[in-house]
């Protein structure tokens, strides 16, 4: 197993959060593998992390100014045994093949956990939509699709939203993939409602995690009701997992960016989380705005000297990091122990490094991982594609709803999951060694494609 992980890291040697993810299934999955002799003669480690396709393509656009910028497009498609690749595309300027890679792998054990009959990808572009006119938006995204499009389709390749991707984003991809291919289907998730979108997509991820920590909390007949959550980031899902843990009696007392946070001790009530969405989803502004307009809470800007992030280091019992990977390291994860955090339920992907994770996993808190606690965006995702393809739209609470069943129904997996392997509470082995098997299996039943 070490030297999968090793050739893995030879052969493309600067992946490192591709490595970091391969490391930690392949960790959790060896007893599987001892179980099953048969995995190792057919290769399935070796397989499962080679991905089945790699587009990587050129993006050029003009800016309003008249200059011309090139910008790299990525998608990858990790997995199909169990479904069309599924997986969102992320628009940031860090994004490269590692970055995409390593959400890609993650995405197939996620959308397997699901129930839903998804396969895994995700794509993106190093292009930053910060500082930029709807119109350079618009542009970008249509040049974007120009290339993806014979890529994908609503029975091949379903993208959708990640950081930088939303509502905008979806809409003018939609329409260039509809121009360009004559056809008014399914291709993407994410769609605004009234031309095919479902109700929910935009809570589902933050819902879901929140659905999946209460279900963890249920595990010792507690609820969120006086409890005090530290959250990261400030855009789709850290939103929606504030909405949700106000309803349920939290106290959600920080928000965040890449420029820095703030920390409200009196909590972020419903007010103070619809200003946030003004101000991030339509004036596109900075989390420091916050700070201005209700001077009883703190900002404290990213201090790139640091080796730990203050947000992490307040008294609380909940954690949900909601920005973006490797957010929280190992000094962190001592200062929330700490502080008395004993919850953590993952919206952002990969965000705890494995130093991180071993001190959440050794104090056994509740720690639910990415692929488990925010698999409720892409199984939303899954159910807006089987409305699409019904052509019909079902009401919110048939869809809220759904989207319970499936967190609980994940969350009983990973324990089952867990429970059959000796590492009874061990949310992330569990999450690992469930997606793992169906996946395997299903590409075991079709042979060696
Ligand atoms: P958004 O673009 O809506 O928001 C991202 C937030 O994270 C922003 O506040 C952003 O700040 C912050 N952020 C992004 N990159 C960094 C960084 N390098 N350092 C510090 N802060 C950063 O994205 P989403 O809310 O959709 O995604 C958040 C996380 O959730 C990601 O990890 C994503 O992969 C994951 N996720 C999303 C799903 C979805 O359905 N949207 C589903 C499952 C997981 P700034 O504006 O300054 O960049
Ligand atoms: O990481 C994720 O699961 C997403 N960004 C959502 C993917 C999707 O297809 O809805």
């Amino acid at each position: 197993m070490e030297q999968i992980v090793e050739l893995i890291k030879n052969r493309d040697p600067e992946q490192f959060e591709f490595h970091q993810a391969v490391h930690e299934v392949i960790e959790t999955v060896k007893p599987v593998l001892d179980r099953n002799p048969e995995y190792r003669q057919q290769a399935v480690l070796e397989r499962i992390t080679e991905p089945e396709r790699v587009v990587m393509f050129r993006v050029p656009w003009m800016a309003d100014s008249g200059q011309v910028v090139v910008n790299r497009g990525f998608r990858v498609e990790m997995n199909s045994a169990i479904g069309p690749y599924k997986g969102g595309l992320r628009f940031h300027p860090s994004v490269n093949l590692g970055i995409i890679k390593f959400l890609a792998f993650e995405q197939v054990f996620k959308n397997s956990l699901t129930t839903l009959a998804m396969g895994g990808g995700k794509g993106g572009s190093d292009f930053d939509p910060k500082g930029k006119s709807d119109a350079e938006v618009m542009r970008f995204c249509q040049s974007f699709m120009a290339e993806l499009y014979r890529h994908i389709g609503p029975n091949t390749d379903v993208p959708a939203g990640d950081i930088g991707v939303g509502a905008r984003e979806i809409g003018y991809l939609f329409g260039m993939y509809k121009k360009l291919k004559n056809e008014f289907t399914g291709v993407l998730t994410g769609k605004s409602l009234n031309w095919g979108g479902s109700l929910i997509r935009p809570e589902a991820t933050g819902y879901g995690t929140v659905y999946f920590a209460a279900e963890m909390l249920s595990t010792r007949s507690e609820t969120f009701e006086g409890k005090t959550c530290l959250v990261s980031g400030s855009g789709n899902v850290a939103q929606f997992t504030t909405e949700k843990l106000i309803e349920l009696g939290g106290k959600v007392v920080t928000l965040s960016d890449s420029s820095g946070y703030i920390y409200d001790e009196a909590g972020i009530d419903s007010e103070k989380l619809h200003y946030v969405m003004q101000l991030k989803n339509i004036r596109r502004g900075r989390i420091s705005e916050y700070a201005d307009k209700y001077p009883e809470a703190v900002y404290t800007p990213t201090d790139p000297q640091l080796d730990y992030n203050p947000l992490w280091d307040h008294k609380a019992e909940c954690a949900m990091p909601c920005a973006t990977q490797n957010e929280i390291n190992g000094v962190d994860a001592g200062n929330l122990l700490r502080n008395g955090v004993y919850v953590v339920s993952e919206g952002a992907n990969m965000p705890a490094t494995p130093e991180a994770i071993d001190q959440f996993i050794d104090n056994q808190i509740l720690y639910g991982p990415g692929k488990a606690a925010n698999a409720g965006g892409v199984a939303v995702s899954g159910l807006e594609m089987a409305q699409n393809s019904m052509r019909l739209a079902w009401p919110r609470e048939e869809v809220d709803n759904r989207l319970k069943q499936i967190m609980k129904s994940i969350h009983a997996t990973c324990l089952e999951a867990a429970d059959g392997y000796g590492v009874s509470g061990n949310y992330m082995a569990g999450a690992n060694i469930a997606g793992f098997v169906k996946v395997v299996n299903a590409m075991l039943d079709q042979g060696l494609v």
